[in-house]
């Protein structure tokens, strides 16, 4: 900390990361220079009230004079190879992300996660084992909460969600365990290709103890560091079945019956294996995993059941922000063939919707496309239908569904073309599935 007091810092983006590095500096009496592109970010009010001292620039980057900086901590909304930032990195500034400082000024064991799908749940649910087992947790990162804010008490153990964009500005950050979870598309918009994103997310691995991986899918696997696996079927952590019962299991050792987890579907029990195999190093007691899971009831806007009438289920899964989670709500959900009524659209960031195809063959009666690229998937089914709006998709979904169907928004695409956020169209889901009742 003394080293950065004498450093001229730019802090760049001023949303909820931006806030969080401006809290923090401030109270370390170290006063950045504030840019955002945006002319009035979320956090502009809050400067204006409460820290007049920090010289502010919102408005085009390359008026913001970034390569006069000594250190940019840049947000990661913001990619590398924009201009300005790209210029200042020439020019020799050192351009980090607040998860980069956190990693320079922490000392406590930290558990990371990534991955395309899941890593909110695991995180959660890792949360709540360790405060079943009496640590005190502080949990930060991708799932909202600025890392920085943790550093303002002592904790026994930090749980991290981390996003490529935030992995991509992070080199030294130590983990106890870390895992990445999947790896499907995402982002396209972002990277040049693929493996673009790939990378990124393998620099969660840089400096772990106990490296997790999902055996069933290999860009989770490590090039250098031996690691232990994660797969329903197969991982060192899986299901196994002794006596007609399905138990979570450790390297062959039963642990705890699968209908332990009060949250549901295959993709639940992949992810409660991931988090027992997340803990290890902790030698939690295993009480501690058993009140967890069976108290846990899932975050919102995932796989919600939201409603059921005239034997007709509705979901949230609002979160479904990439064709990988939208894929793997109808392989959870689905009980028969050919039963849900599936309703998706938005921004697409670019994907390849290819992966949707067979499932969408499978499982679903009908589609009902909306938003900026709703037109892209009506070719994906034959019982496709273009609306213009997700009430207009959910009176028909609604009026075409029969007793035993489900009702499934899980949009495959981010929502930012017609809503601020997932969370404010999955609430916009329910609000109009409550009116159908009513
Ligand atoms: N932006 C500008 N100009 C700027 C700065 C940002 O136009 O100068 C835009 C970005 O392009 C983006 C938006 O503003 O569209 C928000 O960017 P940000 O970097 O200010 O975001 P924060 O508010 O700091 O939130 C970020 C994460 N958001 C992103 O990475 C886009 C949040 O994850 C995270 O919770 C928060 O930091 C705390 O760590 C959200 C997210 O959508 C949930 N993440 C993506 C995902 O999960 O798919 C990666
Ligand atoms: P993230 O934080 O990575 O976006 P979430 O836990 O918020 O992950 O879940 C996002 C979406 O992915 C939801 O639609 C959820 O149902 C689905 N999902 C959760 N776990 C998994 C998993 N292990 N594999 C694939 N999809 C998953």
């Amino acid at each position: 900390l003394e080293a950065l007091k004498s450093k001229k810092i730019t802090v760049l983006g001023l949303g909820v990361t931006g806030l969080g590095i401006v809290r923090f500096l401030l109270s370390h009496q170290i006063v950045p220079k504030v840019v955002d592109s945006r002319a009035i970010p979320p956090g502009a009010d809050w400067l204006a009230g409460n820290a007049p001292e920090c010289e502010a620039v919102f408005g085009p980057l390359a008026e913001a004079g970034l390569s006069y900086a000594e250190m940019v901590i840049i947000s990661p909304g913001i990619a590398l190879y924009e201009s300005s930032v790209a210029h200042a990195i020439a020019k020799g500034v050192e351009v980090i992300g607040d998860i980069e400082l956190f990693a320079r000024l922490n000392t406590t064991p930290v558990v990371a996660v990534t991955g395309s799908n899941g890593k909110s749940t695991v995180v959660s649910l890792a949360t709540e084992v360790c405060k079943a087992a009496g640590l005190k947790v502080g949990l930060g990162g991708n799932i909202g909460t600025s890392v920085l804010a943790l550093l303002d008490e002592p904790h026994d153990v930090y749980v991290l969600e981390l996003s490529s964009f935030q992995l991509e500005t992070t080199e030294s950050l130590v983990c106890r365990s870390a895992m990445i979870l999947n790896v499907t598309e995402d982002h396209m918009d972002r990277y040049p290709d693929f493996a673009g994103y790939c990378a990124a997310k393998q620099r969660i691995y840089k400096h772990v103890e106990q490296l997790v991986f999902n055996a069933d899918d290999e860009h989770t696997f490590s090039d250098s560091t031996q690691g232990i696996s994660v797969s329903v079927d197969s991982g060192d952590y899986r299901v196994l079945t002794d006596n007609d019962t399905a138990y979570f299991a450790a390297h062959g050792e039963v642990l705890l019956p699968v209908d332990s987890l009060r949250v549901v579907g295959r993709h639940n029990q992949f992810n409660a294996l991931a988090v027992m195999a997340l803990l290890a190093p902790f030698n939690l007691p295993l009480e501690s995993f058993k009140h967890a899971f069976k108290s846990f009831k899932g975050l919102e806007h995932r796989c919600q059941l939201v409603a059921e009438f005239q034997g007709v289920r509705y979901f949230n899964d609002s979160k479904a922000t990439n064709v990988g989670a939208t894929v793997a709500a109808l392989e959870s959900l689905a009980r028969e063939q050919g039963k849900i009524l599936l309703i998706l659209g938005g921004d697409a960031k670019g994907a390849d919707l290819q992966p949707l195809i067979a499932p969408l063959q499978r499982y679903c009666k009908a589609i009902f496309c909306f938003g900026q690229d709703g037109e892209q998937f009506l070719a994906l089914h034959e019982q496709a239908f273009l609306v213009d709006n997700l009430d207009a998709a959910v009176q028909q979904a609604a009026a075409l569904s029969c007793n035993g169907d489900s009702v499934l928004l899980a949009p495959a695409c981010a929502s930012i073309d017609m809503y601020a956020n997932y969370m404010v169209r999955g609430e916009a889901f329910c609000k109009l599935v409550a009116e159908l009742e009513g």
